[in-house]
């Protein structure tokens, strides 16, 4: 399989628009088989500073492109994704395990980010405004930053890159890559990709490796002006400290604990399904996964059994395999967090109902699965419902009222997407204003964001910035003020005002 998809063994970093050897390698494993998929390069800081080097050039010129022309580069490259849907969905199954319809759509979120990004290169909207002195003339301007670096996770590896390497690029920056050690294919893959369409060399640099040696050594290089990074609370908390001592920007997309909210006038056949997508669908392992279940006490039962019945439904196994709905967890450490946090579950007096185990029988016994896993009668503030588990792991929480279910859902502390099910539009509207997270659904999951709409979360999910949207430029661009004076005479803002 991997012969037929892949045309390299070990992959190199891409750095000045040329590919680089690096000695040190790790075999990349594919969650469903464990066989080994390909080497990936551990690169130290040395090829960090090549990459930033290149980058800090190749920008120079990249900023004085028209925008509509950098936009050129992006249209092609979103033709070119989409001609190459399938191989890439392919290979996103084979390095990610998420099943291929799955993949596909995840490819398909990149190519929309592509068209949606080119489009602002006819945009990229400053204000006009007035000026308080007489023949004068304000505006503001987005002005590209330099160097961005960006980092990002294994759970998303294409379309988490698009939503920061697009706005980057239509915005004026070069950009250095760390992409996830777990899943590189996808990096290797855009970066073919970006050169066949014609970006000029260094705009992007790849660099593969660890965050420790890699990912640190971006965090501390002066001439990188950004970070944006997605991944883990600890992480990111780590990240910020280092930039914020630099003075450097960051913009973090973490952790969720997201919430379906079920209440007692909900269309339960649609609650059910809804939950079922987000909580199980890409195994849980996506920051927007339902990992709890806000119910009405009226319909708890009801909702318990119906899923129960549901869950027994979904096939598990290799994602390649069309008819597979829940695939494999990326690795150990994914999967011994899980099991840790079913301990933990069952300590804490939570009443499993379904799941709580590894798979590891047959056709299970060469990759990493879990078995989806429902847990019952869990209180706000059992560690089960507090921390992200990211897998296939649903916890149910009672409620007798709506205020107490957005109590509920607001007692953590994420905030990244939440979602009720509930046919009263007084209801919809409340919830909308006082759920307290950065994304909101209603009467659907908490998983499946559009790429035009702001990604990310509140409180400890992010620090203010935004993935995807018009937001994201915000990330990559400085607000440029500009005056011009045409009166031919000195004029004091504030003082010379008539
Ligand atoms: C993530 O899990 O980090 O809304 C990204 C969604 C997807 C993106 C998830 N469009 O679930």
């Amino acid at each position: 399989m991997t012969e037929t998809l892949l045309d390299v063994k070990t992959l190199k970093n891409y750095i000045n628009g040329e590919w680089k050897e690096v000695d040190e390698t790790t075999a990349v494993i594919n969650p469903a088989t464990g066989e080994e998929v390909v080497k990936v390069p551990l690169s130290s800081e040395r090829n960090i500073n090549d990459a930033v080097e290149a980058a800090k050039a190749a920008q120079k010129e990249w900023s004085l492109v028209p925008a509509p022309q950098r936009a050129e580069v992006l249209y092609q490259v979103g033709n070119i994704m989409k001609g190459r849907k399938e191989h890439l969905s392919k290979l996103l199954t084979l390095e990610n395990g998420k099943v291929l319809e799955e993949a596909r759509g995840e490819v398909q979120e990149g190519i929309d980010m592509a068209f949606y990004m080119a489009g602002e290169g006819r945009r990229l909207f400053g204000q006009t405004t007035p000026a308080e002195l007489k023949d004068k003339f304000a505006m503001s301007v987005r002005a590209p930053i330099g160097v961005v670096g960006i980092i990002t996770p294994w759970n998303f590896p294409i379309a988490i890159a698009t939503w920061k390497s697009f706005p980057a690029i239509v915005a004026g920056n070069a950009v250095v890559w760390k992409p996830a050690t777990e899943t590189p294919i996808m990096a290797y893959e855009l970066a073919k990709i970006y050169e066949e369409a014609g970006l000029p060399k260094g705009v992007v640099n790849v660099v593969f490796g660890t965050g420790s040696s890699v990912g640190d050594a971006m965090v501390h290089h002066d001439d990188i002006r950004v970070i944006s990074f997605t991944g883990s609370n600890e992480t990111g908390s780590h990240i910020a400290g280092e930039c914020g001592r630099q003075l450097k920007k960051v913009s973090l997309e973490m952790g969720g604990k997201n919430a379906v909210i079920v209440m007692d006038d909900a269309d339960l056949n649609l609650a059910v399904e809804g939950i079922l997508w987000s909580a199980f669908g890409t195994s849980g392992q996506r920051c927007t996964a339902c990992s709890r279940v806000i119910v009405h006490e009226k319909v708890k039962e009801e909702l318990e059994q119906r899923l129960l019945k549901e869950m027994k439904q979904l096939t598990i196994g290799n994602g390649m395999d069309e008819t597979v709905k829940v695939g494999p967890i990326i690795n150990d450490a994914g999967m011994d967090k899980i099991k840790k946090y079913i301990e933990i579950g069952k300590n804490e007096g939570a009443k499993m109902l379904a799941g709580g185990h590894e798979l590891t029988d047959g056709k299970f016994s060469k990759g990493n699965y879990f078995a989806p896993t429902l847990f019952t009668d869990t209180t706000v503030d059992m560690r089960i419902a507090q921390e992200e588990i990211f897998g296939p792991v649903v916890s149910l929480i009672p409620v007798s009222s709506f205020d107490e279910a957005i109590k509920a859902n607001n007692g953590v502390k994420y905030g990244l997407s939440s979602s009720i099910f509930t046919k009263d539009v007084n209801q919809v509207f409340k919830a909308q204003r006082d759920l307290d997270t950065g994304i909101v659904y209603v009467n659907a999951g908490t998983t499946g964001a559009e790429i035009h709409l702001p990604f990310g979360g509140s409180k400890g999910t992010g620090n203010g910035h935004r993935d995807s949207g018009v937001q994201a430029l915000d990330v990559f661009t400085e607000w440029k003020a500009v005056y011009v004076d045409y009166s031919g005479k000195l004029q004091r803002a504030q003082i010379d005002v008539e």
